[in-house]
């Protein structure tokens, strides 16, 4: 199984976690009030914890992928910093609690390092090439939101994004690990999906 395929394969599940209402109140402008800023609080939450799981994945990496890893630790160290900056500058408190969605995205990053290394490579791919999708379609963006749109619109991003994908699939090339990458690229798929539906305050649950 090649990585790209379960797009297609998957392409409803897909679509949930790259096309959602709030990525369009992103683009119009149109989000309601509190909706952005909930969203930057909970996802500095997803992006410390995601550095976690690339920190924990790195030393049992085939030596080959090493490096994408140490540059993808890079670049959400960079990111973290960013999110801390864009908080402060809109003067909200980093320290909240995490939302429901967010507490079940958490969960399943710090189950990722047990998985079988091909699968949890495929998840990885999966949960930034989502991100790559998502703000692609929220393009160009509201000026008060562009610049997280190009964010995740620059070339090197889309550049580590592909590189995931050439790694995922290099580890998938044994066949063993298929179905259980398929099950965590669902799983990403419906996570995702469930981020924006938080985002936007449905399903909160204090
Ligand atoms: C929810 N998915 C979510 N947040 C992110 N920052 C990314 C993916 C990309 O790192």
């Amino acid at each position: 199984m090649k990585a790209g395929d379960l797009i297609g394969n998957h392409s409803r599940a897909w679509e949930g976690a790259t096309s959602h209402p709030f990525l369009e109140g992103v683009r119009d402008g149109t989000l309601p009030e509190g909706a952005f800023e909930r969203w930057l609080v909970q996802d500095r939450m997803f992006v410390e914890e995601e550095l976690g799981l690339l920190r924990r994945l790195l030393p049992g990496a085939p030596r080959r992928d090493q490096n994408l890893f140490e540059s993808g630790i890079a670049a959400l160290e960079e990111e973290l910093g960013w999110f801390e900056e864009q908080a402060r500058r809109r003067n909200l408190t980093l320290s909240a609690r995490p939302e429901r969605a967010t507490e079940s995205y958490l969960r399943f990053l710090r189950a990722l390092a047990y998985e079988p290394y091909p699968a949890a490579l495929t998840a990885l791919w999966a949960i930034e090439r989502a991100y790559l999708e998502a703000w692609r379609n929220a393009s160009p963006g509201a000026c008060e939101y562009r610049e997280f749109v190009e964010h995740w619109s620059t070339p090197e991003f889309a550049a580590f994004v592909a590189s995931l994908e050439e790694a995922a699939d290099r580890a998938l090339a044994t066949g063993e690990a298929d179905e259980r990458a398929d099950a965590l690229f669902l799983e990403v798929a419906d996570l995702e999906r469930r981020f924006w539906e938080m985002a936007l305050g449905e399903g909160r649950s204090g």
